[in-house]
């Protein structure tokens, strides 16, 4: 079996884009892997948190995990502050990096750009993420192609500190989504769905209801041309549309642009409100039963003790590869 291990920011608007391009390939590894899926709160911090809101969004995310049929008999399930081991091995990792190679992280040049004087935190985001892999011996990482450099610098430092210091870590693999998963912005098709953009009709939140998603949906853009048809190029708006209904309905591409031939998009984004509808109803149902529960908090604290047995476990074999402590 291998080690799955992944993570989400608990930065709320969990949207259908986060859920079909991550979390529900969380849920189908569960199937034949031994998966650690983890809320990673000591990132969110890289940026100013209300503590409120934060404590809120980690229990929401939580919440959703579970929701969406993160099984927490199957993987352990937790939230990354509640493991010391994290924010140790950021520690010695950090020692075997160079500010050259986190200088050239393009997701630090981006976020630090208008941040006269970015957060230390800011800059060693990838350390902590690198820690998080190493801490678990995680053989895949399914992440989206935006973590492509952060996986790559990870297996870097896996790979340093083998050679350094002999076989201390499992050098892991990214499991990237595919192009289709990728979910694009209702208003506007050519950037993605994202959690921090501003027009709350952009996206569509998992815990969104019937009549956000009605207005978000019938609000989206498309284009001139009146017909249901998939070309990401040409018409990148309804392309968009069409992935979201197949990824819902599970309904080939070709299938959908059938059954719409003929039809305007008010008819076809109609029936998409009742699709998406239909898909995140039963999520919100599941949701609205364990987020004020006892049970979201035993799990999260007894997945935090899987995870620790884990991590006590790396964290011996590294500090006595490097001569630490007695
Ligand atoms: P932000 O847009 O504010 O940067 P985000 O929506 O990308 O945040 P993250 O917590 O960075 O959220 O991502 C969680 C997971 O969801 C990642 O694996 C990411 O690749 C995936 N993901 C995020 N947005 C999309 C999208 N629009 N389509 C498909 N997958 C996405
Ligand atoms: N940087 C990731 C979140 C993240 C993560 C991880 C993902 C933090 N640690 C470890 C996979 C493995 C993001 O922004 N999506």
């Amino acid at each position: 079996m291998k080690r799955v291990f992944s993570g989400v920011q608990p930065t709320g608007n969990i949207h259908i884009g986060n859920y079909l391009g991550a979390l529900k390939q969380f849920v189908e590894l569960q199937e034949e892997n031994e998966c650690v899926y983890c809320i990673v709160d000591l990132h969110s911090i890289t940026l100013p948190q209300d503590p409120k809101i934060l404590k809120k969004n980690i229990l929401d995310v939580a919440a959703l995990y579970i929701a969406v049929g993160l099984d927490p008999k199957r993987s352990a399930i937790f939230v990354q502050s509640m493991v010391s081991g994290h924010a140790e091995l950021a520690w010695i990792l950090m020692c075997n990096s160079y500010t050259g190679e986190l200088s050239r992280m393009t997701q630090f040049k981006q976020k630090s750009r208008d941040n006269e004087s970015a957060p230390t935190g800011l800059f060693t985001y990838p350390i902590l993420m690198a820690a998080d892999i190493l801490l678990y011996d995680s053989d895949v990482v399914p992440v989206g192609s935006d973590q492509k450099q952060h996986i790559e610098i990870t297996r870097d430092l896996a790979i340093r500190v083998n050679n350094k210091y002999g076989k201390t870590f499992v050098v892991p693999e990214g499991r990237f989504l595919k192009e289709g998963a990728r979910i694009m912005s209702l208003d506007d098709p050519t950037s993605k769905m994202s959690k921090s953009a501003e027009n709350i009709h952009s996206r569509i939140s998992l815990l969104d209801n019937a009549s956000k998603i009605k207005k978000s949906i019938m609000k989206s853009t498309t284009d001139s041309e009146g017909s249901v048809r998939f070309d990401m190029d040409e018409k990148p708006g309804i392309s968009n549309l069409i992935n979201i209904y197949s990824s819902f309905s599970g309904l080939e591409t070709a299938d959908i642009e059938k059954k719409y031939t003929g039809c305007g998009y008010g008819e076809f984004k109609k029936d998409l409100v009742d699709v998406t509808v239909e898909a995140v109803l039963p999520i919100q149902q599941r949701y609205s039963d364990i987020r004020e529960s006892e049970e979201l908090i035993r799990i999260l604290k007894e997945g935090a003790e899987r995870a620790a047995a884990i991590s006590e476990k790396t964290m011996d074999r590294v500090k006595k590869k490097f001569g630490l402590g007695v």
